[in-house]
């Protein structure tokens, strides 16, 4: 089965990415993305103007059903991911960015705009881990507006990573505005931001940034995540593609990924946990679940749920 893809001017040889800031940090990490079989190719670890050291450790835990993770932006820095996305490379590569304010968008995306770069970039709307800042995609006025200014000068393929959404109201919302811009993509859903996890024994948060708090990621989010692909693909221009990202740990939950609208699909928690190996296994269960269906392509189902 073929499963190669196309987003905006890159040609991908299969669906799978990885979930930005899961095996992308570094060269080494993301040439191992570009390298493994059955990739796609590889976000970057979201990119700020300068190197972060992140937030205090212990800022990651693995749960039963998932993860949380407090980071806080740990990269190495614009320039470090614009040199590595600007290389030629065997599969594409997405740049990830995430200003800690709205001017460093601005100055991140004039920066992109300037450069020899031509590939797609994908803006990070929804950190939930900036002590003091909120998620910028929650505040929709604040994203209309920001989004209406970088369109003012941004001529190359741009995509959004999402929050998560809870309420219809909300995915109406967030569509209109965001149906306004000529986006390449939008990526759904980073982790759930401010869970909370304690250790019984200690009495104590498992995390240390911000008291305990942060986002949730893995199989518990799957049901989320998939809420908020299906919900978009209902209500984005058809030119929007959608990164289906959260909860994807089996062929199966790709499969309702695919289902609910993804057209590429992203692997964080559970490729953290098992490596690059997981997107051969994904591709080898999807593969068969397809044969057993007698699905010949991924065109066949894709955002073809049914209703009860
Ligand atoms: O670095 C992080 O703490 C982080 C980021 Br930028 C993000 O977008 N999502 C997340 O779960 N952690």
């Amino acid at each position: 089965i073929d499963f190669k893809t196309t987003m905006a001017n890159a040609e991908f040889p299969s669906i799978f990415l990885n979930a930005s800031g899961v095996n992308c940090m570094t060269v080494t990490e993301m040439d191992e993305m570009i390298n493994a079989a059955c990739t796609g190719g590889v976000v970057t670890k979201s990119a700020t103007p300068q190197q972060r050291e992140g937030n205090p450790q212990p800022r990651y835990y693995q749960l039963e059903h998932g993860s949380i993770n407090s980071m806080g932006l740990p990269n190495e820095g614009f320039p470090y991911y614009l040199d590595y996305v600007t290389k030629e490379h065997a599969k594409p590569t997405i740049l990830s960015v995430a200003g800690l304010k709205m001017s460093d968008n601005i100055e991140l995306l004039h920066k992109i705009q300037a450069s020899d770069y031509t590939g797609l970039t994908e803006l990070n709307l929804s950190c939930p881990n900036v002590i003091g800042k909120p998620q910028v995609a929650y505040d929709f006025e604040e994203t209309d507006a920001l989004l209406a200014e970088i369109f003012s000068f941004y001529t190359k393929p741009l995509g959004v990573k999402l929050p998560p959404y809870f309420d219809l109201v909300h995915f109406d919302q967030m569509a209109t505005i965001l149906n306004k811009y000529p986006l390449t993509h939008i990526n759904t859903v980073n982790s759930v931001g401010n869970g909370l996890w304690i250790d019984i024994d200690t009495e104590k948060v498992v995390i240390k940034p911000k008291q305990g708090f942060g986002g949730l990621g893995g199989t518990m989010i799957l049901p989320t995540a998939l809420a908020n692909v299906r919900a978009f693909r209902q209500r984005l221009n058809p030119s929007i593609k959608i990164i289906g990202t959260g909860g994807v740990t089996s062929g199966a939950d790709v499969f309702m990924h695919l289902l609910c609208g993804a057209d590429m699909v992203s692997v964080g928690t559970a490729l953290l946990h098992e490596g690059v190996g997981i997107f051969q296994r994904l591709t080898d269960e999807l593969t068969t679940i397809m044969a057993e269906k007698g699905y010949t392509s991924i065109e066949d189902f894709r955002g073809k749920v049914q209703d009860f």
